[in-house]
């Protein structure tokens, strides 16, 4: 049956060669016939540009993708808050296309709103003060300007770092915000699904926001042994996670 995969926050990395043995089974026995594949973020633990594409995991990783491309209708990525660096370059390599976060896609007839999820976000101010700063396109070329090995230590301090300022927060900051879920389908008038990530809380919320019933979809991570998808035909939305 014609059908759309939806993925996100694996964080691929040479240190976790388990998740990145379940990536290669998902391409394996999973992606192949798929009308399109969506990965909305976080796909990388973190991408410092796409001059580090030929660093022989980031090249691996980017052959599964080539070959992926080669398998399923269309591939998608969207950025996350690790690897919004990922550019052209990149997108050509891997044989993938970028999407704009939000975007609105449509699924055999039904339409949602897809997104990584980190700037629902809006309780966790420390972050979004951070991702103002880091989304900023002269900020950004900025920090690209900067030696390939430079910016390396950068982002894996400022993993180290977050790491650490996790554990300071309360776990219902680093949640979406309802009032943001709610503008969020504000500005797209008509859609009643919301498909993300982040937050590595997979479930599907429903609730009422007018007459219609909204809901949002939340992908599975991809961490310690865990991973999963979503995925959509015209007829049945199913979250699998494992
Ligand atoms: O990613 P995760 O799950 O650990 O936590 C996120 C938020 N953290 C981040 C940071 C990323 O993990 C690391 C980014 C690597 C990007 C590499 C690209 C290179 C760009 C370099 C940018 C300088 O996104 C975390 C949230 C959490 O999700 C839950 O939503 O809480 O937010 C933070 O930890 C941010 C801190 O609260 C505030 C930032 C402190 C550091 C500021 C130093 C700025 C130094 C700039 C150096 C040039
Ligand atoms: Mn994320």
């Amino acid at each position: 049956m014609p059908h759309t995969l939806f993925i996100s926050d694996l964080h691929l990395n040479a240190d976790e060669p388990a998740t990145v043995a379940r990536f290669e089974a998902f391409c394996r026995d999973v992606a192949p016939g798929a009308d399109a594949v969506y990965i909305l973020g976080d796909f990388f633990e973190y991408w410092a540009g796409d001059d580090d594409a030929s660093e022989a995991f980031n090249a691996r990783i980017i052959g599964l993708l080539q070959q992926m491309s080669t398998q399923v209708g269309t591939l998608y990525l969207q950025h996350g808050n690790r690897d919004f660096l990922l550019g052209p370059e990149f997108a050509k390599a891997a044989g993938l296309t970028l999407l704009a976060d939000p975007c609105e896609i449509d699924l055999y007839g039904r339409k949602a709103i897809i997104s990584h999820g980190d700037a629902l976000c809006t309780d966790d101010v420390a972050y979004q003060q951070f991702r103002q700063m880091v989304r900023n396109p002269q900020w950004q070329a900025q920090f690209l300007s900067q030696p390939l090995p430079v910016r390396k230590a950068i982002a894996e301090d400022l993993r180290r770092k977050s790491e650490a300022s996790k554990q300071e927060k309360a776990a219902a900051i680093m949640d979406v915000n309802a009032d943001a879920v709610a503008s969020l389908f504000a500005r797209f008038p008509g859609i009643t699904d919301l498909i993300h990530g982040h937050t590595h809380r997979p479930a599907c919320h429903t609730q009422h926001l007018d007459a219609n019933e909204y809901r949002r979809w939340v992908l599975p991570d991809w961490y310690e042994g865990k991973w999963g998808y979503l995925r959509c035909s015209a007829d049945v939305w199913q979250l699998q996670c494992y």
